[in-house]
């Protein structure tokens, strides 16, 4: 580097890595180590973002202005060391600092262990969102819990999923700052018990409870090169010394030990469903222990800020619920209010109903979240109280409103009669909320006219829309740098703050030597993954073939099935050489199953069983390849995107709420084929109809099938392509050792209904997937294709989702 300012950079750079080495992690500096290094690299960085970290932070405070908190179960940050640099601006002196010790920036940073402390979309939607609230300068924060185990590590043993422990802690990370001081007590259990206060008003009080501390844990999240750096704040469950007393007097000091660590679990680990929530009490306690830590710190910013009135509670700050999860929080806020601070049930409730804002993630209705009365008074007795008499008050009104309407009420009400009372949590959510949004254009239309029509009535307004969005720092720029460099080289950079700039890449669709800069990018894209695969899979793919990719969780609705439908029909076609012009494939797949979701288990054996039979066939050679990357996690998907030709979106209509993979696949260039699904809908209509691959019955069309008058079984007997894909995999073709197998993948299309309607997209799909290796062989109009998907999804940046929820939902702005 010839510019002496940057060498004195690179120089204070390598000092400060050295000291850690030596000083930080006491280890010798001589010979330069990977290991040691990377560490010695990340706390230097770290160095540099503390100080803005501090100043974002005061200025907070300064400045008395409304906070958002971003209350969440799930977080997927990705690896945080490029973001850090990148955020610095440091990527260039970084490279040249290491370098000089003979290390490889980009080797170091596969040191770093993946966060896994989310499932998957909505996990990864909070991380987005704690960007762009950090580029945008929306002051809040992140709340959530520091598992000890995110995730389950994903290996593939005999085809078969198996599930292993993420302990991601393992190794201190230098990200988590913990702040062993700053701890909150945390009630559970106990009884709720009436009292007179000294005015003679009835009262409650919670007591005989449990405890356990909530202790602080810190990650900085930087902006983009703006000096704000926001706080995301975990908690992680740490014994109280109650147990102590209580069980040393009474001799038994390996009781009071284990009282202890069993205490301590509350924070152990991450449960694994995405979408089907499991009425564990762990749980539920995992979602009091998030809420009550965050209130109380919440209220401590509250009070030291000198307020003569809770009045002016929602003036300071907004929170919003990633789903039901964390919904508990609003009889907690009533408890806090009604309770402690002596606040008139009516003036509480109207402080809680314009604090609170739910986002609603999901229309399966197994996802939605209910708990038991029994569990809840059980282990929060004062909330129970307190949901019944939210209810109570709610149901009152509906009554007055519209008298008579006994199955309104039934609809509505906050508790489900059955066997065994439940508490719907997202109507607790709806009623305690001044805002409810869906997450994309027709999600959010299903909530109003289907899933809570009801409520809609009810509340007029209430209900509204974020599309999803993600940011472009981690999807565009950090994921796919060779692509980033050529957009930045004709359009200039604004695009990294500002991504609606990509439209000015449609002026060049057409231009051949943009054309072939942006082949030859998308090129090395595929070079890199191929040699990735190698070194995982052993399996080698050639990058000439059009790369074709499923990645996200698994599961029934989003239809891997139908996918790999397609792909047997490419087989047979291929072995009987009925194709006339094939294109070669490279099939990918990627995605983790629900530990207890066995047909979902059963997918990726069936997978690996099709990628077995045709991989392994001489006949099929280099025309057709699949594949299957164990342990999908937010570095693999930078690693893929970038590289994919072929984006899969083929869920059931109506059933994907937005989905965000598909945004990352469309604004890294590759071509969507997909239903009119959540925001594919939307990311078709920026890119235009001649720019996507739709197929597929509509959201409308799913409605009217249900309602009856669906034949699976005539559809496969009318289908000679069909009919032979699906006999082959319940005959065992795919199995020879145990025909049966895969006998349930089939019932479930033929014998049970096909409830996600494969059979009844199937022609379509594979139709319109021969449209696309049609248009994959015409290579300026592919990459024509490609070029304007990018420059259309601006509208898919994180920025403009958090400036809809600034402006639109919280009522907060930008800092200067
Ligand atoms: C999840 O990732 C999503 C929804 C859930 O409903 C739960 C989880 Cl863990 C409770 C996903 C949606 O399936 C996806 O369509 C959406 O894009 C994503 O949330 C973010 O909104």
């Amino acid at each position: 580097m010839a510019n002496p300012e940057i060498n004195e950079i690179v120089e204070s750079l390598k000092d400060d890595i050295q000291r850690h080495v030596a000083l930080t992690l006491g280890s010798d500096p001589f010979p330069p180590r990977k290991g040691r290094y990377y560490l010695g690299l990340c706390y230097s960085v770290r160095d540099r973002l503390l100080g803005q970290w501090i100043e974002t932070q005061r200025s907070y405070y300064d400045s008395i202005t409304k906070r958002v908190y971003y209350m969440s179960l799930e977080f997927l940050p990705g690896r945080f060391l490029m973001n850090y640099i990148q955020a610095l601006g440091l990527e260039e002196v970084c490279r040249e600092a290491v370098r000089d010790f003979g290390l490889d920036l980009d080797e170091l940073l596969e040191e770093e262990w993946n966060p896994g402390l989310g499932n998957g979309g909505l996990g990864r939607l909070a991380s987005c969102y704690m960007d762009s609230m950090a580029t945008c300068k929306i002051p809040g924060y992140g709340y959530g819990i520091l598992y000890d185990y995110g995730i389950f590590y994903q290996t593939i043993v005999n085809g078969y999923q198996h599930e292993g422990c993420d302990n991601w802690l393992r190794q201190d990370s230098p990200w988590v700052l913990r702040r062993g001081h700053f701890m909150f007590r945390i009630n559970f259990y106990g009884r709720s018990e009436a009292y007179e206060d000294s005015a003679g008003h009835e009262r409650f009080r919670w007591v005989d409870t449990e405890s356990v501390m909530a202790m602080a844990c810190d990650i900085m999240v930087p902006g983009h090169q703006n000096g704000h750096v926001t706080n995301m704040r975990l908690w992680k469950a740490i014994s109280t010394r109650d147990f102590e007393l209580e069980h040393f007097n009474r001799g038994d000091y390996i009781g009071a030990v284990q009282a202890k660590v069993e205490s301590e679990n509350i924070s152990k680990v991450l449960y694994p469903n995405d979408t089907s929530p499991r009425g564990k009490e762990l749980r539920l306690r995992q979602q009091y222990f998030f809420v009550a830590a965050t209130f109380q710190d919440i209220l401590r910013r509250f009070r030291k800020n000198n307020y003569s009135s809770f009045d002016c509670f929602p003036d300071q700050v907004a929170v919003q619920l990633n789903d039901t999860h964390p919904a508990i929080s609003i009889a907690e806020l009533m408890r806090i209010l009604v309770d402690e601070e002596a606040l008139t049930w009516e003036s509480a409730w109207s402080i809680c109903q314009k604090t609170f804002s739910y986002t609603n993630h999901t229309v399966l209705p197994e996802a939605l979240e209910t708990w038991s009365v029994e569990l809840i008074g059980r282990m929060l007795p004062r909330h129970l109280q307190i949901i019944f008499e939210i209810n109570h008050r709610f149901l009152d009104d509906v009554g007055k409103r519209f008298p008579g309407r006994v199955d309104l009420l039934r609809s509505l009400s906050l508790v489900a009669e059955g066997d065994g009372k439940q508490v719907r949590m997202a109507h607790l959510a709806i009623v305690g909320s001044h805002t409810v949004n869906g997450v994309a254009e027709l999600h959010s239309q299903i909530l109003k006219t289907r899933l809570f029509k009801d409520f809609n009535a009810l509340y007029p307004g209430k209900f509204t829309n974020v599309t999803n969005g993600i940011t472009p720092r981690r999807w565009l720029m950090q994921a796919n740098p060779s692509l980033a460099e050529l957009i930045t080289s004709v359009i200039g950079d604004e695009w990294i703050h500002d991504l609606s700039h990509l439209s000015e890449l449609a002026a060049h669709a057409d231009d051949p030597e943009f054309q072939q800069r942006w082949q030859e990018v998308r090129k090395r894209n595929k070079k890199l993954l191929a040699r990735y695969v190698l070194r995982k899979l052993g399996v080698g793919i050639n990058p000439a073939t059009l790369f074709d990719m499923h990645i996200k969780r698994i599961h029934e609705y989003k239809r891997q099935i139908l996918n790999v439908l397609h792909v047997i029909t490419l087989y047979n076609r291929i072995r009987s050489e009925s194709l006339e012009h094939h294109v070669p494939r490279t099939v990918f797949f990627a995605g983790k199953a629900a530990p207890g979701y066995f047909q979902a288990k059963l997918i990726i054996k069936l997978i690996n069983s099709v990628a077995q039979a045709v991989n392994g066939d001489s006949a099929v050679g280099n025309d057709l390849r699949v594949v299957f990357l164990p342990n999908y996690c937010v570095s693999q998907a930078e690693k893929l995107i970038p590289a994919a030709d072929l984006s899969e979106q083929i869920s059931t209509a109506g059933m994907e709420a937005s989905g965000t993979g598909n945004m990352k696949f469309a604004l890294n260039g590759a071509l969507t084929i997909g239903t009119l699904d959540g925001a594919n809908i939307e990311i078709r209509e920026v890119v235009g109809e001649d720019n996507f691959f739709l197929f597929g019955h509509t959201e409308s069309d799913v409605h009217r099938l249900h309602s009856g008058g669906y034949d699976p079984v005539q559809i496969y007997e009318s289908n000679i392509e069909l009919k032979k894909a699906l006999d082959m995999i319940s005959t065992g073709f795919f199995s020879p050792e145990a025909p049966d197998l895969f006998r349930p993948i089939v019932d479930s299309l033929l014998a049970h209904g096909d409830y996600y309607l494969v059979l009844a997209d199937y022609a379509k799909y594979v139709a319109e997937q021969g449209n696309v290796s049609k248009c994959y062989e015409d290579r300026p109009l592919w990459t024509r294709m490609s070029i304007l998907n990018t420059a259309n999804m601006g509208k898919f940046s994180s920025d403009r989702s958090i400036m809809e929820y600034a402006r639109n939902i919280w009522n907060v702005s930008p800092l200067a």
